[in-house]
């Protein structure tokens, strides 16, 4: 692993932000590509935060500092992250649905869609079923997409589309999940038009979902 990157991954797991906000412009100025920046430097230390919960070596406050290092760390990368030279493409409301309140991921995925031209509408976290609804109605979004983090919240995204079919917009819009407990299959048994296993792909997937709106 270039020794930059392994700077930024050793600080997210150990939630030193000061660190991470020194290192990111580092490294991107030392020409590493932001994509792999992200993965192996940012990515990659959650992943590793993730398998300390699990053995008990971590808690929800290590979880916690870990995870604003790392967001510290996005806003950085940000604007390198975006694609240029792309128009404008269509309007995303996106948000953690109810009951959910990690948003990393969900952030990483509305800033690679602004990136690709999308209009995108953040709804936070923690998101009712009547605020997509509403973003829906009110704000015209084409495409709600839905994150989920917890196998306890995933059954809120199967509650969301029930929402959004009995505000008579369903048929009108495009519905799209992920989160690393969402599967493909689960994405086809509540009826979701999409799915997407991380940032990159959940782009490819607004864009061909949006030809068939
Ligand atoms: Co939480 N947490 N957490 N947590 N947390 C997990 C998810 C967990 C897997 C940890 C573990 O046990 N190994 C576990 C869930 C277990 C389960 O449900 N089976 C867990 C738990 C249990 C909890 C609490 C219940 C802990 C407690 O209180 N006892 C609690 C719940 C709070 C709540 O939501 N109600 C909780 C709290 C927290 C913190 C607040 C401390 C913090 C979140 C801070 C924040 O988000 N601002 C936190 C964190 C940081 C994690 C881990 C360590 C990291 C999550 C993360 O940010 N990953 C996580 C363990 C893990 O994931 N390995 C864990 C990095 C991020 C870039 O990846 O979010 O997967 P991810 O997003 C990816 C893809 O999934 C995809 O693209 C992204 C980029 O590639 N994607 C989409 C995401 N959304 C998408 C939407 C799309 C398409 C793709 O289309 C719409």
């Amino acid at each position: 692993m270039d020794p930059i990157i392994r700077e930024i991954y050793d600080a997210i797991l150990v939630g030193h932000s000061k660190v991470v906000e020194a290192k990111v412009p580092a490294a991107v100025s030392a020409g590493l590509a932001p994509q792999q920046i992200l993965e192996e430097g940012m990515i990659a230390a959650m992943a590793e935060v993730g398998r300390l919960f699990e053995q008990g070596e971590y808690f929800v406050p290590e979880m916690l500092i870990a995870a604003r290092a790392m967001q510290a760390g996005l806003a950085l990368l940000k604007p390198s992250l975006k694609a240029r030279n792309v128009l404008s493409a269509g309007r995303v409301a996106i948000g953690s649905v109810q009951g959910d309140l990690h948003d990393i991921g969900k952030n990483l995925v509305a800033m690679m869609l602004e990136g690709a031209g999308f209009e995108v509408l953040d709804l936070g976290t923690n998101v009712s079923p009547a605020k997509f609804v509403a973003a829906v109605k009110e704000k015209n979004a084409e495409i709600v997409a839905l994150s989920a983090l917890l196998t306890t919240t995933m059954s809120g995204m199967k509650t969301t589309i029930d929402a959004l079919a009995q505000a008579g917009v369903r048929g009108r819009i495009k519905v799209m999940v992920g989160g690393a407990p969402i599967t493909e299959t689960f994405a086809r048994q509540i009826g979701a038009d999409g799915y997407a296993p991380d940032a990159s792909r959940a782009v490819a997937m607004a864009k061909s979902l949006l030809l068939t709106v």
